[in-house]
């Protein structure tokens, strides 16, 4: 069973609706549940496996314009296998508060 990060959830979703990159929320629901969606192109930026976040440049996306900013992910495993400079496509939900890549295809 994976511990579950508790956030602080009044003040990150302050700082979601200023600031998506900051919200901090990496691993709960990890098993939300994922519906079709559709996917966008991204270009992996940065790593960081200590966050449980992946930067990543994306076209518009749930509303935002094209712009570079940090994810949660869904699967912790996916930041081992994904490379800066990498293009993606993936699907993005907002998992409790924090906008989470829930699924990843390589071209
Ligand atoms: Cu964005």
């Amino acid at each position: 069973m994976r511990l579950r990060l508790l956030p602080a959830a009044p003040l990150a979703a302050v700082l979601l609706a200023a600031l998506p990159a900051i919200a901090a929320e990496p691993t709960a629901h990890a098993a939300h549940a994922t519906a079709a969606q559709a996917l966008t192109d991204g270009v992996v930026k940065k790593i960081d496996k200590a966050a449980g976040r992946v930067t990543l440049t994306h076209g518009p996306l749930n509303g935002m314009p094209g712009m570079t900013m940090a994810f949660a992910v869904k699967d912790p495993a996916w930041l081992d296998t994904l490379k800066p400079g990498e293009r993606i496509r993936f699907a993005a939900d907002t998992v409790n508060g924090a906008l989470t890549v829930v699924k990843i295809e390589r071209p």
